[in-house]
């Protein structure tokens, strides 16, 4: 990354120094986990500028919108309504956080045996290497887990810019109620932030932006379905972290560029693996940027993963929002509807997620399915039994956190597991 940042991210209060060994160890990972991949598509290239340019164009973007007056909000959690964002002027980033950096100091705050999810983005605060917080006009916070909704106070504390929208726990008459109450609080909130009132138009005109984004991500996700896999899980994996970050309108246009090519491929049997290689589904907790560990140690034990059920994943991209409403409280009632849909484990009961794990199994093909849970989170992994009754296929539970201490045990695991496919 060019030299002319340095200044923008002191702007920032970025401490240079700590952020220096996060891009250098960064880099290296890349370079070691994606770039040596091999046969990889064309349009792949778009996204690695993306990742190499993450911290510096981008955020020279975001920072340019703001001086124009529009707003930056930083999200955690995929039930936080980014249309809603878009329609008064506001930019949407993800925020969550996939490196184990700052654990020191977040251990100093957060119990120990919080989520690695959480301790990062709390470790990234506080070793302020995370341009994307320093941008950020508002964070949103959300009440899904314990973990996160207790990190949110201490998230506020440190910066003083977190407002928590609460999400119910059941999908009961009263639970959408709640939520519904909860869209139209954050529509307050976003447009006292902005100082603009929302119009139908523009809503109707963001609602449509975002259902463009998340349908190209099903396209991606539909063409994973075909032998041989003309992406890999990697690949994939990163085009749906991206999708947290990127302008949605450049977004959805190259990703639906690089669908045209895996098309192309399909049609003339290319693919990232031969014919007949081991398809994986996995299932679980999100995997944020730079969190490619798992994906990383099944593609390079024999088989390709050829979906995510996850938040980084098919969670975000399902269902879109039906874009005839008249009214904003009709579009709003609309966007509830499809949020709720969301089957988060945080939720209870959660039948959904099963239903939507044995469909994706199915469509994508998959003959193995690994459930993914991230050490310390209570409802994916409490989950993993009732999903493990009730999927008719070979199941590998992993639970892991973001170190590299376990990588050669866990290759041992997926290489035995894969051979049995
Ligand atoms: S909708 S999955 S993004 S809450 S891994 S912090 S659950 S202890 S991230 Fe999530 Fe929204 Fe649900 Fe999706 Fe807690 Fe578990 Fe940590 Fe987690």
């Amino acid at each position: 990354m060019g030299e002319d940042y340095v200044k923008m991210w002191e702007n920032l209060g970025i401490d240079l120094e700590n952020h220096d060994c996060l891009l250098k160890a960064l880099a290296g990972f890349y370079q070691q986990i994606y770039l040596s991949q091999e046969n990889r598509p064309e349009g792949m290239k778009y996204f690695d500028f993306v990742v190499s340019e993450a911290h510096g164009l981008r955020i020279k973007e975001l920072l340019e919108a703001k001086q124009q007056g529009k707003k930056v909000v930083g999200a955690f959690c995929v039930y936080v309504p980014e249309e809603m964002i878009r329609a008064v002027d506001g930019i949407c980033v993800g925020l969550c956080a996939g490196a184990q950096i700052g654990f020191e100091e977040a251990e100093k705050v957060l119990p120990k045996n919080t989520c690695d999810l959480i301790k990062a983005f709390i470790g990234f605060k506080l070793t302020q290497v995370c341009p994307y917080t320093e941008s950020c006009d508002l964070l949103i916070g959300e009440t899904t887990c314990d973990g996160k909704k207790k990190a949110y106070e201490i998230l506020n504390k440190l910066t003083q810019k977190v407002y928590v929208m609460e999400v119910p726990h059941m999908k009961t008459e009263r639970g959408r109620e709640l939520f519904l109450k909860e869209l139209f609080a954050l529509k307050n909130k976003l447009e006292e932030l902005s100082q603009q009132t929302m119009t139908l138009e523009r809503f109707k005109e963001e609602v449509k932006v975002v259902n463009e984004k998340r349908k190209a991500l099903m396209r991606l996700e539909q063409l994973r379905s075909y032998d041989p896999a003309p992406i890999s899980g990697l690949d994939a994996l990163l085009v749906n972290q991206i999708a947290f970050y990127d302008d949605p309108v450049r977004f959805t246009q190259k990703v639906n560029e690089l669908c045209d090519e895996l098309e192309e491929r399909v049609k003339k049997g290319i693919g990232v693996k031969p014919k007949g290689t081991p398809r994986i589904l996995i299932t679980g907790c999100p995997f944020a940027l730079p969190n490619w560990k798992l994906h990383h140690i099944i593609e390079t034990s024999g088989a390709v993963v050829v979906g995510e059920e996850s938040c980084i994943g098919r969670r975000y991209y399902n269902n879109l929002v039906p874009e005839n409403f008249t009214t904003i409280e009709e579009g709003i009632k609309l966007l509830a509807e499809r949020y709720l849909k969301t089957p988060c484990a945080c939720f209870t009961p959660n039948p959904e997620r099963i239903k939507e794990i044995q469909n994706m199994a199915k469509e994508l093909k998959a003959q193995g399915i690994v459930y993914y849970s991230i050490q310390f989170c209570t409802p994916y992994l409490f989950e993993a039994y009732q999903v493990e009754s009730a999927v008719d296929l070979p199941f590998l539970r992993i639970d892991t956190n973001y170190s590299t201490e376990d990588i050669g045990q866990l290759k041992t695991r997926c290489e035995a597991f894969i051979e049995t496919l």
